[in-house]
């Protein structure tokens, strides 16, 4: 990795821990998900063990490596792709005198800076909290272990830091608390808004699929919904809804999602659910795939276990649609019943698509 900093960015050091080799795809997703957040990946470091260690995830000599490699690459944070304890999280940051993320907080500060809206916003914020409680609970545990008076801290000193840390600990459980009253309240209202719509019954189509598949790249070229499209991981983080007509009679309601991406962590899956509600009350859904993806077919499964999870049903009406088929598709495609091969940036196979749209909800 040479990725080169002209200095106004934080650079970033990528590590993994897996009991299977690394190879060329191993950082590749984790890599774009750094860029997408803001960071400079500089280098990689991988340890293959059966299980990571306990109190550092990484081995004791590698711990090592890693502290020379923060100063040879003048690192400013460390991200983990694997997702670690709160403690572990806190031991490293300590040991290692530097910023350690794991792949959920990662992926939660990228949604936490993009501008989204309304309910979204509020579970992203919740989402956070609930990340952040368990590190600073991790805290509170080893304050109190800290016996004797340690470097630079008096009794009275550490005394104020688990003040400090109860108070913090309350605030954050408040907050959380209030936000989840807030949201419950959102969702009741957007339920009875979707029975209200109910009555009048246009059918409803939602794109989904894995990040960067060219779900809004799609969605503009049927719509122009001008949505932006971006080679950006979670370029889209808001729903985007527009009608379309199919041919002068049959009329859709076509919407856009936020992208999928394999472990997700578990409460942005329920801040998914309420900006996906259009997909899971969809009458038909658009599974977009990048065909040209070497990860084609893990893309493909994470996006129907995320399906699953969010309450969609399994015998909702899919098209598989493979797109980037410009790039040339990859030979080991996932077998579904209706499949449509498009290149959504060169407008190619979208007839196809339409009529095949237009054959499954009027028959
Ligand atoms: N070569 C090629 N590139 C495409 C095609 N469709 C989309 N792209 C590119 O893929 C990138 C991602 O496209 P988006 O439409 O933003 O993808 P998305 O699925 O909406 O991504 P997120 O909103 O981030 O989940 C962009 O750079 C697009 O120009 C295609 O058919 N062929
Ligand atoms: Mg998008």
């Amino acid at each position: 990795m040479n990725n080169k900093n002209d200095g106004s960015l934080k650079n970033a050091i990528l590590i993994k821990v897996d009991s299977k080799k690394e190879d060329t795809k191993t950082f590749t997703e984790l890599s774009r998900l750094v860029d997408t957040a803001g960071y400079v990946p500089v280098h990689t470091i991988f340890q293959r063990r059966e299980r990571p260690d306990k109190t550092f995830h990484l081995g004791r000599g590698k711990l090592e490596e890693v502290k020379a490699a923060i100063d040879l690459y003048n690192a400013d944070l460390i991200v983990f792709d694997d997702d670690l304890s709160g403690s572990k999280l806190n031991n490293l940051e300590k040991y290692l005198d530097i910023d350690v993320f794991d792949r959920q907080t990662l992926i939660l500060e990228i949604f936490a800076s993009r501008a989204i809206s309304g309910e979204g916003k509020l579970q992203i914020e919740l989402a956070r909290k609930k990340n952040m409680l368990p590190r600073i609970l991790g805290k509170g545990v080893e304050l109190s272990r800290q016996g004797g008076g340690g470097a630079g801290g008096g009794g009275a000193r550490r005394g104020g830091g688990e003040q400090q840390l109860e108070v913090d600990r309350r605030t954050l459980r408040k907050e959380i608390e209030e936000l989840t009253i807030k949201i419950e309240k959102l969702e009741e209202e957007r339920g009875q808004r979707r029975s209200k719509r109910q009555k009048n019954r246009i059918k409803t189509v939602a794109i989904v699929g894995y990040t960067n598949a060219g779900k809004s790249t799609l969605m503009n070229l049927l719509t122009k919904a001008g949505v932006l499209a971006d080679d950006k991981l979670f370029a889209t983080l808001d729903p985007k809804t527009r009608r379309l007509w199919l041919n002068e009679n049959k009329e859709i309601v076509l919407t856009d999602t936020v992208g999928f991406i394999s472990r997700l962590p578990h409460d942005l899956i329920n801040a998914f659910k309420s900006t996906l509600e259009e997909a899971k009350h969809a009458d038909l859904l658009l599974i977009v795939s990048d065909a040209s993806s070497d990860a084609v077919i893990d893309e493909y499964d994470t996006v129907c276990e995320t399906l699953t999870s969010i309450g969609v049903k399994e015998d909702v009406n899919r098209i598989l649609v493979l797109n980037k088929s410009d790039k040339g598709l990859n030979p080991i495609i996932p077998n579904a019943e209706n499949t449509v091969i498009i290149s959504a940036k060169y407008a190619e196979g979208i007839n196809y698509l339409k009529e095949k749209i237009s054959e499954i909800l009027f028959g």
